[in-house]
């Protein structure tokens, strides 16, 4: 299924979306606050969000799974998948990688297709929270913080095995998510895991080529119950400053208990020129991975603010990898990542909106109900007229949804792949 630059710019031909008239709307608005609407539809055109590779088929859940048809059979699909999401809207530009779940087996040619759809490889995944078939060692009681030697020696390798895969694709950075931690009280010495934790992302550490980054990623629980080693930003933050300028912290948006401030964690990791990645989903429990923006518009707004008040006031902060970290049961995968895109870009172009000085203004006067005003009054915008503005200009669908439907997508896949299929990797 391809889908060209030429059909996508017949169908915006073709539907005539009015949106101009509301942009100019927004443009007339903004004049009064000394934003320009033309500067953050180049920012939101510019908006890159790397696609996990683990999010192209139906999710599953302990309880089961339900093929949703047309999913994904190999590493070559999985990029023919973004490349759709990609050319419908030219902002998910770049994969993120698992490994072992996309070993690819041929390299080359792997980049050939990559390269066929302007796919850059962003952040490469390792995995040491499952056994592979053949394993030498086991992660059943943890990977880099296991008690014994001889499993964080393995979790190490693969790690560094992973770097070794991702500089041949031209990857930058690793991340590295671990499910160590405990089910039960007593089970594990917290000083001894920790200990051995950052021993071990040392040691990975030490193998990262000079232009690379390492992004750490944290998690407050599950799999394990009781406890977790890498549990909160401040274990990630300080486990990153113990292994060296170019690691990281990283922010997945559904892994903080309920009501935690994200955009207070954000602004202090961006404050410390910490914080190097970024998960998108939305959770209304724990780590649900939801769409982004289905659940808590209003809060990945916030977060947003902080995001672009760090990008224009911490030269400290390196750029940042974000990623859609997001999966699901019951909708078509493509269909949902487009729904999560629509959401970030969305919350972006609402924080780019806010008027920054009168805001600096009114906290100096203490003038609180100003100050919410002037968040809100961002967040209450439709910036969508934004966003088609953003699309057409890069030559992306003005309505990617739409196209995606009108041109009968998933029934090719379906009709390609099969109605009873499995992403490999899931
Ligand atoms: C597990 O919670 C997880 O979703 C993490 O967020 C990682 O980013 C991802 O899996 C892949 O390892
Ligand atoms: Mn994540
Ligand atoms: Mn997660």
């Amino acid at each position: 299924m391809k889908i060209t630059p030429d059909k996508i710019s017949d169908f915006n031909k073709n539907q005539g979306d009015s949106y101009v008239a509301e942009l100019d709307f927004l443009k007339n608005r903004c004049a009064k606050q000394d934003v320009s609407i033309d500067d953050i539809v180049s920012k939101v055109a510019d908006f890159q969000v790397a696609v996990p590779s683990w999010a192209l088929g139906a999710g599953g859940t302990r309880f089961g799974r339900f093929s949703y048809g047309g999913e994904p059979a190999s590493l070559e699909q999985k990029l023919d998948d973004i490349g759709i999401l990609h050319a419908l809207t030219r902002s998910a530009g770049a994969v993120s990688l698992h490994i072992p779940w996309d070993i690819p087996k041929d390299i080359k040619a792997i980049k050939e297709v990559a390269a066929s759809h302007e796919i850059a490889f962003d952040a490469m995944n390792s995995n040491t929270f499952q056994n592979q078939d053949g394993a030498e060692a086991s992660y059943k009681f943890g990977s880099l913080g296991n008690i014994r030697k001889d499993s964080r020696n393995y979790a190490i390798q693969h790690n560094l095995e992973v770097i070794k895969i991702g500089k041949e694709l031209g990857s930058k950075s690793l991340t590295v998510w671990l499910a160590d931690g405990a089910n039960f009280p007593g089970q594990a010495n917290f000083q001894t895991a920790l200990q051995n934790t950052e021993n071990s992302l040392k040691s990975i550490y030490n193998g990262l080529p000079e232009d690379w980054k390492m992004f750490i990623e944290y998690k407050p629980y599950e799999p394990n119950f009781y406890s977790t080693i890498i549990q909160d930003w401040g274990t990630s933050f300080m486990l990153a400053n113990a292994c060296g300028e170019r690691a990281y912290t990283l922010v997945d948006l559904g892994h903080h208990l309920p009501n935690t401030n994200i955009e207070q964690i954000v602004a202090t990791l961006m404050f410390k020129g910490k914080l190097g990645g970024f998960h998108f989903n939305d959770s209304k429990y724990g780590d649900d991975d939801l769409t982004v923006g289905a659940i808590k518009p209003y809060a990945l707004f916030l977060i947003f603010n902080e995001l672009v008040y760090g990008m224009q006031n911490n030269p400290q902060n390196p750029n940042l990898a974000w990623m859609i970290d997001a999966s699901h049961n019951t909708k078509d995968p493509l269909e949902d990542l487009l729904q999560s895109l629509e959401a970030i870009l969305i919350a972006y172009a609402q924080a780019l909106l806010v008027d920054q000085e009168s805001l600096k203004v009114a906290q100096q006067e203490n003038d609180v109900v100003k100050c919410q005003e002037i968040l809100q009054d961002a967040y209450r915008t439709d910036v969508r007229p934004v966003l088609k503005a953003a699309r057409e200009k890069s030559g992306a669908a003005i309505n990617p949804l739409q196209v995606y439907r009108s041109f009968g997508v998933r029934d090719a896949l379906i009709k390609e792949r099969g109605s009873q299929t499995k992403a490999t990797g899931l």
